[in-house]
């Protein structure tokens, strides 16, 4: 994954058409494109092929399962052409070491969500995050998820993690600034409806990776 703008699309949306046209529209201010199951489910598991003719494409599955599961899963993922997967580092070690060996046999990336962005990750994710960050780092992820709306947090797993590539989602509609969470030590932003649901998509990520490159 290049990394100049550090800009990464949530492709939330679920018109197969519409997430073609903003991520054609988009690719110039972005580093990868991340897909869900919003849009794989409503399109197919073929849009990640058709979206990494753009861009290089993650797939947010968040992958919580068994080892064995995992593996499968991280498998199809990639045989769709996805450059990464997102997997929840929560299930223990076991299954985040059954995501980095597929990782490592296709030599594509793996990011561990530590703690999520939404105010409900207080409930249970805060307090184990360090701990997760740090077997996900111990496990061989290439990076983590940490959230754009505490960048407080962010500073404290960048701790934790070293040189490995944080992710941050969490700006924009969810309270974080671009700015700010790359000032705390993340990479790359995650950013969805800011961007597809603007009038001019394109204006609107392209003032966000201003917005980064004028912190860098
Ligand atoms: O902690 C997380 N928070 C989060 O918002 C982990 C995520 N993977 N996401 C995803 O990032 C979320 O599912 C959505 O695809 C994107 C944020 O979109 P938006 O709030 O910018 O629209």
């Amino acid at each position: 994954m290049k990394k100049d703008t550090r800009l990464i699309l949530a492709m939330d949306v679920t018109d197969r058409d519409a997430a073609m046209t903003i991520t054609e529209k988009t690719a110039p201010y972005l580093n990868a494109v991340k897909v869900g199951y919003p849009v794989v489910l409503a399109a197919g598991v073929d849009i990640i092929s058709d979206l990494a003719r753009f861009v290089p494409v993650i797939a947010d599955f968040k992958v919580a399962d068994i080892p064995n599961t995992d593996r499968l899963i991280m498998q199809q993922a990639y045989r769709a052409g996805a450059a990464a997967v997102i997997v929840h580092a929560f299930t223990g070690r076991d299954s985040l070491e059954a995501c980095v060996v597929e990782a490592e046999k296709w030599n594509r990336d793996v990011f561990a969500v530590t703690e999520m962005s939404h105010p409900g990750a207080a409930d249970f994710m805060v307090t184990p995050a360090e701990d997760m960050a740090r077997m996900a780092a111990d496990c061989g992820v290439t990076g983590v998820v940490a959230p754009a709306t505490r960048p407080e947090r962010v500073k404290q797993i960048r701790n934790v993690v070293g040189d490995l590539t944080i992710i941050s989602p969490g700006v924009g509609v969810q309270g974080g600034s671009a700015g700010d969470t790359i000032k705390a030590g993340a990479d790359y932003v995650i950013v969805g409806r800011s961007i597809y649901q603007s009038d001019d998509p394109a204006a609107a990520a392209k003032q966000i990776a201003d917005e980064i490159l004028s912190v860098l």
